[in-house]
C-alpha cells in the first residue's frame, strides 16, 4: 500500500529517547483486535505501521487474566480468527493459556510481532491539526502517525470496590485480572468479591485447594450448563484434512447463538427456555433451598450476562464455602465485616469486580481537535459513528469502543467486522489521495439514534438489573442491541457521505466537505 504522505525515515525510539518515530498507522493494543488489525495492514502491503503495547506480549486481556480456572465461555471454533482456523483446539471452550498459546502463534504467523513495541504504555495521543499527524507518547517514546487506531480494549483496565478500609487489608489482595501466580492461597481463609464471569470461573478452581471460600455476592447470576468436552486427536486430524467441517460447525455455532438476539432484543418469550434451563441448572445442583434462594436471581435472564458453569453452584454449596449477601460494610487489615456486623477473618482477598467498561481510560488519552479529549467529548456517554469513529477526532478509529459489545456470541466476529471498516476507510483516502478523513457529527447522531432506538425494549435495559451494559445515564453505550450480522452489513465498507476528506494537497487546516 501507497502511503499519501512523504515518510520520514523510522527510527525505534529506547526508552527515554527523544527521537520522535514517524509511522503511517500506530494501533494502541495488541490483543485480539490490535493484532487482527496488524494482519489487515500486512495483508494489505502495509508494513509502516506499529502495534504499541503497553505489557511484554501480545493477548491482551487473555494475556491478563491468567487466574485459576479462566477459560472462555464462547467456543473456540467461533472465539477465534475466521482467517487462521486452529484444528488443534484442545477443548470445545478453552482455557486462558491455549487461547494466549493461539494469539501469540497467529502473531508470529502473519509477522505482526515485528511490528510490536513492548513496554510502550500510551500516556498521551494529541491530533496535530497543522502536521495533520498524532503525537503519540508512550513509554518507551514519542510516535507519529497518520493514522491511530485505538484497539486498547473494553476489558483492560480492572475496577476496584469503593470499600472503606480496603487500603487497610494487610493479606495478599489482587484483582482478577492481575492475579498473583507467586501467592499461594492453599490453607487459606479466601474472600471473593463478585459473582461475574471471572468469579465463577475462579470460586470452583479454588475451592478444593483453600480452607474456606466467603463468596461476597451483589447480585445473583443467572448460570446454564456449559457443554464443555476436550476434542478428541481423530477430530482434530479431521479438522486439518477437512477444513471446511471446521468451518461449518463455527458457522453452525455462530448461527445457534444468533437466535439468543431473538429473546434479548426482539421478542422476550423466546428467553423463557433459557430461563428454565437456568433454573433447573441451579434446582439441580443446589439441594438447600437457603441457598437456592440467595442464588436465584430476580432479573430477567439476558439482563446481565448468562454465565456458564458446571462447578460453580457445587463449589459454593461445598462444606468450606460460604455465600455472603450482606453488603460489605468494611474491610480491616486481617478481617472484612458485613452490614450485619459479622466480622469474617480473611488471609486473602480477591476482587473479581470487573473491568472500566463505560469510562475507558484510554479516552481521557485521546485528545483531537481543539485539544479536548475523548472523555470530555464522551461526558454525556459514548458516541460514536459506526462505532468506529468521533467528530473532532480525524484520522482516529476504534476497535472494541462503543456499541460493539455481545453478550451471547463472539467478540471476535465484531472485531472482524470493524477491522473490515478500518481497511475500507484507508483504502477510501489512498484511492482519493486524503491526509484526513473525519466523520460528520450528524453521522454521529444518527447512529447514536439508532442504537437509541435498537435498544428499546431489549432485556439490557428493561431486564430489571443494573449492569455495565449501561452508563451512568443509563443507556446503552457497550453493547451491539441487534444481530451481529447487521452489524457487519453495516460496517462492511465506509459510508462515504458521512465524512469529510481533506486532499493531502490542500493547505494546512483547510477543510472540504465531501
Ligand atoms: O466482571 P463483572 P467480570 N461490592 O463486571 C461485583 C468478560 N469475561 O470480570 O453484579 C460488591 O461482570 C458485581 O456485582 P453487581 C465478560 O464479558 C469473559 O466477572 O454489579 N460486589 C459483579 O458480580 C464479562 O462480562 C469471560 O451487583 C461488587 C462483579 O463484581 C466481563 O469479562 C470470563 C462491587 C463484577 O462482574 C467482566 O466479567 C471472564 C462492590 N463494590 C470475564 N463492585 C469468558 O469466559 C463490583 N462487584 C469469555
Amino acid at each position: 500500500m501507497t502511503s499519501t504522505i512523504e515518510k520520514q525515515p523510522a527510527a525505534s525510539p529506547a526508552a527515554g529517547a527523544s527521537a520522535t518515530r514517524e509511522v503511517r498507522v500506530a494501533v494502541i493494543g495488541s490483543g485480539f483486535a490490535g493484532l487482527a488489525m496488524g494482519i489487515k495492514l500486512r495483508e494489505r502491503g502495509e508494513t509502516d505501521f506499529v502495534l504499541l503495547e503497553r505489557a511484554d506480549d501480545v493477548g491482551g486481556t487473555w494475556r491478563d487474566n491468567t487466574y485459576p480456572g479462566a477459560a472462555c465461555d464462547v467456543q473456540s471454533h467461533l472465539y477465534s480468527y475466521s482467517f487462521a482456523p486452529n484444528p488443534d483446539w484442545p477443548r470445545s471452550y478453552s482455557e486462558q493459556p491455549e487461547i494466549q498459546a493461539y494469539l501469540q502463534a497467529t502473531a508470529d504467523r502473519y509477522g505482526v510481532r515485528q511490528h510490536c513495541v513492548f513496554g510502550a504504555e500510551v500516556t498521551a495521543a494529541r491530533w496535530d491539526d497543522t502536521a495533520r499527524r498524532w503525537l503519540v507518547t508512550t513509554t518507551a517514546g514519542e510516535f507519529r502517525a497518520q493514522v491511530l487506531v485505538s484497539a486498547a480494549g473494553a476489558l483492560a483496565d480492572p475496577t476496584y470496590p469503593a470499600i472503606p478500609g480496603l487500603e487497610t487489608f494487610e493479606g495478599t489482595k489482587m484483582h482478577s485480572a492481575r492475579w498473583d501466580s507467586s501467592h499461594d492461597i492453599t490453607g487459606e481463609k479466601v474472600a471473593v468479591i463478585g459473582t461475574g464471569a471471572s468469579a465463577i470461573q475462579i470460586v470452583p478452581a479454588i475451592q478444593p485447594q483453600v480452607e474456606s471460600v466467603t463468596v461476597y455476592q451483589r447480585t445473583p447470576a443467572w448460570v446454564v450448563p456449559r457443554t464443555d468436552h476436550p476434542v478428541k486427536p481423530w477430530a482434530r486430524r479431521l479438522y486439518r484434512v477437512l477444513p471446511g467441517l471446521q468451518r461449518a460447525i463455527r458457522g453452525a455455532l455462530y448461527t445457534f447463538r444468533e437466535f439468543l438476539v431473538l429473546g434479548m432484543a426482539k421478542k422476550r418469550m423466546f428467553l423463557r427456555p433459557v430461563g428454565a434451563l437456568a433454573k433447573a441448572h441451579l434446582e439441580r445442583q443446589v439441594r438447600d433451598p437457603k441457598l437456592r434462594e440467595a442464588l436465584t436471581p430476580d432479573y430477567t435472564i439476558g439482563c446481565k450476562r448468562i454465565l456458564i458453569s458446571n462447578d460453580y453452584f457445587p463449589a459454593v454449596a461445598a462444606p468450606n464455602a460460604e455465600l455472603v449477601t450482606a453488603g460489605i460494610a468494611e474491610i480491616r487489615p486481617h478481617s472484612i465485616v458485613t452490614v450485619d456486623g459479622i466480622e469474617r477473618p480473611t488471609d486473602t482477598l480477591i476482587m473479581a469486580t470487573g473491568f472500566h467498561v463505560t469510562d475507558l481510560p484510554i479516552a481521557e488519552k485521546i485528545c483531537g481537535r481543539g485539544g479536548r479529549s475523548l472523555a470530555q467529548v464522551w461526558e454525556e456517554g459514548m458516541v460514536s459513528n459506526r462505532s468506529s469513529t468521533v467528530a473532532g477526532f480525524p484520522n482516529l478509529f476504534l476497535l472494541v469502543g462503543p456499541n460493539v459489545g455481545v453478550g451471547h456470541t463472539s467478540m471476535v466476529y465484531m472485531i472482524e467486522s470493524q477491522v473490515a471498516y478500518v481497511d475500507d476507510a484507508l483504502r477510501t483516502m489512498e484511492a482519493e489521495g486524503l491526509a484526513v478523513l473525519e466523520t460528520k457529527p450528524e453521522a454521529q447522531e444518527a447512529w447514536r439514534a439508532l442504537i437509541a432506538e435498537k435498544s428499546k425494549g431489549t432485556v439490557w435495559l428493561g431486564g430489571g438489573c443494573a449492569s455495565w451494559y449501561l452508563d451512568k445515564h443509563g443507556h446503552n453505550t457497550t453493547l451491539w442491541p441487534d444481530f451481529t450480522f447487521r452489524f457487519r452489513k453495516l460496517t462492511r465498507s465506509l459510508d462515504r457521505e458521512n465524512y469529510v476528506g481533506v486532499p493531502a494537497a490542500a493547505p494546512a487546516g483547510t477543510e472540504e466537505a465531501a
